[in-house]
């Protein structure tokens, strides 16, 4: 059962640039627990939505099972969704993909979702650069069926039960990058200034995008002792802070030179890193995947922009389908003629 919101908006609420005001971008109200860190990702994902000022009914949202897999019903209430099976949320959003290349495609999961049963499919989405935004709402436990531990739970994380776990966590980022993904990012469900500009280049960005959110479960894991509390999130947070800047915007007089990297991103959109560590190269998945294990071997969280394909070409360009969504190719398009049949015909014979 979903509850709406009330209409009523307040006339002084600022508009974008197509005349919606932030709340145009709600869904409805949420059922999560008080506190669950999926409901902040939820706020981010409308508030980037609002300020890079894409059309509500232009998102698909595409879901799997879980806390986490329920969010879409709680944001972007004016665009289109599809809540899929446990773990096969990536097939879907392949063939939504493939089938019309117009929608901009926007993927919920969870830890449970994506590194246990939806594993097979996830580094199939990766393999194959399908042109969507997929993040994780990281909580290391399976929340929706009462917290047990998830194959992201860390090595000697305690559960609310008390029990330690006894096996490696799986780390999504380093996976990312490491099976090739052109857009690789984490951040945490509190940190709200770095997690909207990251999703705001991450839906700009032209192949699959992947962000990593640590979002702590307050039913079953923000107990002492688990490493994805709020408690022990924040003091093992290593955050680099970014902007993103749509390329609408005028950016030469924004920003200073010097202590940030700048991005360009293939829209002319451009994403700056500020106070990365010093040999951070966002274009590197070598520098990725050291300051990645390095921060896992001290503890920390590394948060940010960890890995960008500037140069990305997508599923659609790979394939070379057609410009435009299948459902809109007429007989025209469709119909080669009867010489080119012919000559296929030949081909096989
Ligand atoms: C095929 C199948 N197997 C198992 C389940 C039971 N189940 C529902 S949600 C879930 C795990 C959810 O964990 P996660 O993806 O981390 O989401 P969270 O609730 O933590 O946000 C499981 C195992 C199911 N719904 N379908
Ligand atoms: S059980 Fe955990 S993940 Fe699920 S809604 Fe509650 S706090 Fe969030
Ligand atoms: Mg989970």
């Amino acid at each position: 059962m979903s509850y709406y919101k009330p209409k009523f908006r307040h006339p002084s609420l600022p508009e974008n640039e197509l005349g919606y005001t932030v709340a145009d971008y709600d869904g409805a109200v949420s059922t999560l627990c008080a506190g669950c860190g999926h409901d902040s990702i939820s706020a981010a994902i409308r508030n980037a939505c609002f300020l890079s000022a894409i059309p509500p009914h232009r998102i698909a949202k595409l879901s799997g099972i879980g806390c986490s897999s329920k969010t879409p019903t709680y944001f972007l209430g004016r665009s289109h969704g599809f809540n899929s099976v446990h773990g096969r949320m990536p097939s879907v959003a392949t063939g939504a993909s493939v089938a019309n290349r117009d929608l901009i495609y926007l993927g919920i999961s969870g830890d449970g979702d994506t590194a246990s049963i939806g594993m097979g499919q996830f580094v199939h989405l990766i393999r194959r650069n399908v042109n969507m935004t997929y993040i994780v709402a990281n909580n290391g436990c399976y929340g929706l069926t009462k917290g047990q531990d998830s194959a992201t739970a860390d090595l000697g994380s305690v559960g609310k039960s008390g029990v330690k776990n006894q096996f490696d966590g799986i780390d999504l980022a380093s996976l990312a990058v490491l099976q090739g993904a052109s857009f690789v990012a984490r951040s945490f469900s509190g940190d709200k200034e770095q997690l909207e500009p990251l999703i705001r280049a991450a839906m700009a960005h032209k192949g699959f995008a992947f962000i990593d959110v640590v979002s702590p479960c307050v039913t079953f894991a923000n107990n002492v002792g688990s490493t994805k509390s709020y408690a022990a999130t924040r003091d093992n947070l290593e955050v680099m802070p970014l902007d993103f800047v749509p390329m609408r915007e005028e950016i030469r007089t924004q920003y200073k030179e010097g202590s940030s990297q700048a991005v360009t991103l293939h829209d002319g959109s451009i994403i700056h890193l500020h106070k990365a560590s010093k040999d951070y190269k966002a274009d590197s998945r070598e520098s990725a995947l050291i300051a990645l294990q390095s921060a896992n071997e001290t503890g920390k969280v590394l948060t940010g922009l960890l890995y960008i394909d500037p140069n990305s070409q997508d599923l659609n360009h790979t394939l070379e389908l057609a410009p435009k969504p299948l459902n809109s190719l007429g007989k025209d398009e469709l119909c080669p003629g009867s010489r080119v049949l012919n000559s296929i015909n030949e081909g096989l014979r």
